[in-house]
């Protein structure tokens, strides 16, 4: 497991990185792929865009950058040029814009994470129809993709939150979620497997909901107004980065700290500080650069017409070594991880 999880922190010499604007290019200057499946000539004219819900998010900074080892990475190796693009909020009507002008520009292949399928699939259905390879990561589309590349079962990441959480308040009492925006596929497909979960807990009651649009002032507003509103709260799940953070933040006093228990997705490096003083025990995510990477690389195969979306179609993603495309043109990545005391100092990003 901890193999997986070691990021690869070197940057090829090759990197040209421009950051102006909310956009990050990055191609190879000699053109030639360190991929055994890389042919140069038909990469080098492969523009890929990697368009995460937002910048300035650390996690999609992680699953995106070429210095983590992410999706620009694997388009560089590759030798295609990738983009990293998109609005500052995670939202359509910030994202769909970058989107139309990616395609604009030439995009061979796009990498995605949407904030709103139905918002976005209009466009993402012209892209392909374009011959436009369409690639969501983290939060899918998955009526207008060709390919969707799942960080971990969809399922089970619903399942074990909750399962975190009960342990922690040993199955009994209030518990909210603090979600990212209510049009975002990832946490809407957790939260609906998190409440089949709670069935299994009659003692747990789900008593709110709230939307921190992976904003933190919103996140942090959202879940005080939860604590103001249910003083007999025992837990909260957040799945989401942002989201966690926050809330994290605000239980991290002694009138919370060990009375409300809080689980979800976080960084390691951004929830550290709470799980040392014990205001979070446990949390989960996945290798985000792992996901960025295996999303360009799955991208351009696509675009190059090396690999097809059809189910069983095997290729191997460089570094990651070999995945098989499954049921609905999805490839997982693998299981999701629990970070806690014990282990987090292992981690950095
Ligand atoms: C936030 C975003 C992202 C999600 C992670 C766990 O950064 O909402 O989509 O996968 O959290």
């Amino acid at each position: 497991m901890k193999s997986k999880f070691a990021l690869k922190l070197t940057m090829g010499a090759s990197a040209i990185l421009l950051a102006a604007c909310g956009t990050t290019t990055t191609s190879s200057s000699s053109g030639t792929s360190s991929s055994s499946q890389g042919s140069s000539a038909s990469a080098k004219n492969i523009k890929v865009f990697v368009i995460p819900k937002q910048l300035g998010n650390s996690y999609f900074t992680t699953a995106d950058s070429v210095k983590s080892g992410g999706a620009l990475a694997a388009i560089q190796q590759l030798g295609a040029t990738g983009t990293e693009t998109s609005g500052s909020a995670s939202t359509p009507s910030s994202q769909l814009p970058v989107i139309q002008s990616a395609i604009t520009q030439g995009a061979k292949a796009l990498v995605v994470s949407a904030t709103d399928p139905t918002a976005l699939c209009p466009t993402l259905n012209s892209a392909m129809a374009k011959g436009i390879a369409v690639v969501t990561y983290d939060s899918d589309a998955p009526t207008c993709r060709t390919l969707f590349v799942n960080q971990a079962s969809t399922s089970e990441i619903g399942t074990s939150e909750v399962d975190l959480l009960a342990k922690e308040i040993h199955g009994q009492g209030q518990i909210a979620i603090v979600s990212a925006s209510a049009s975002a596929t990832n946490q809407n497909q957790w939260i609906g497997y998190m409440k089949q979960e709670l069935k299994k807990y009659p003692k747990m009651s789900l008593v709110s909901i709230v939307y921190g649009n992976d904003n933190p002032a919103t996140a942090t507003q959202v879940t005080q107004g939860l604590l103001q509103q249910y003083p007999n709260l025992k837990g909260i799940i957040s799945p989401t980065t942002v989201g966690i953070a926050a809330a994290a933040a605000l239980l991290d006093t002694p009138q919370y700290r060990g009375k409300i228990a809080l689980t979800g997705l976080g960084t390691p490096n951004e929830m550290k500080k709470y799980v040392a003083d014990g205001t979070v025990q446990a949390f989960e995510l996945w290798n985000p650069a792992n996901l960025g990477y295996l999303a360009g690389y799955a991208a351009v195969l696509l675009a190059q017409h090396k690999i097809t979306n059809k189910e069983g179609t095997t290729f191997a993603a460089g570094k990651l070594g070999k995945y098989t495309i499954g049921p609905n043109h999805t490839i997982l990545l693998g299981p999701p991880y629990v970070f806690n005391k014990a282990n987090i100092n292992n981690f950095n990003f």
